[in-house]
């Protein structure tokens, strides 16, 4: 199934310089990238994205961290792009990541692991409102489409 899976790229991503090695990753596989911004995380946006963390005693730190340098959001479309991307990113602890995945190739932290992806759909549709409004996707049939997958793959 066609979806949107909201992807960030977080401020150790931005400070460690692997911005354009993470995308490319995405780009490889196929996906389309169909709006993307950098914007700095305000404590308000932290507390609602991650709503489901503010009660336990490891958010102060996530928000401090979050908040530290400019991030990079991005709507990643794709045919099951939830799963997909979850797959690619690999278990949230660096430590615990398989090598091939992003986080097992290149991040060694339960906090610094690099990129956030939504995970459902749910999760999608709400945390892509919090970054994006409707006029930023920029989503169109690329030329490439046929070469990348059959027309009855969706
Ligand atoms: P994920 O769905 O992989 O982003 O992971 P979680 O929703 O479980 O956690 C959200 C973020 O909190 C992760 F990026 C890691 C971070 N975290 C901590 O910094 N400390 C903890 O003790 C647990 C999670």
């Amino acid at each position: 199934m066609m979806q949107r899976s909201l992807v960030l790229l977080k401020p150790d991503c931005v400070e460690r310089r692997l911005m354009g090695q993470i995308i490319s990753r995405f780009e490889a596989k196929g996906l389309d990238i169909v709006a993307m911004k950098m914007l700095r995380v305000t404590p308000e946006l932290a507390r609602q994205h991650y709503a489901e963390h503010v009660s336990k005693p490891f958010y102060p730190s996530l928000e401090k961290f979050i908040t530290s340098a400019p991030i990079v959001a991005l709507a990643v479309q794709g045919l099951d792009v939830v799963r997909l991307i979850r797959d690619m990113l690999g278990a949230t602890n660096g430590l615990n990541a398989t090598p091939g995945t992003i986080r097992g190739d290149y991040s060694s932290s339960r906090q610094m692991n690099l990129v956030h992806a939504s995970d459902s759909q749910e999760s999608a549709h709400r945390e892509l409102a919090l970054y994006f409004s409707d006029g930023d996707f920029c989503d169109h049939e690329l030329l490439i489409t046929p070469a990348l997958r059959a027309e009855d793959e969706g």
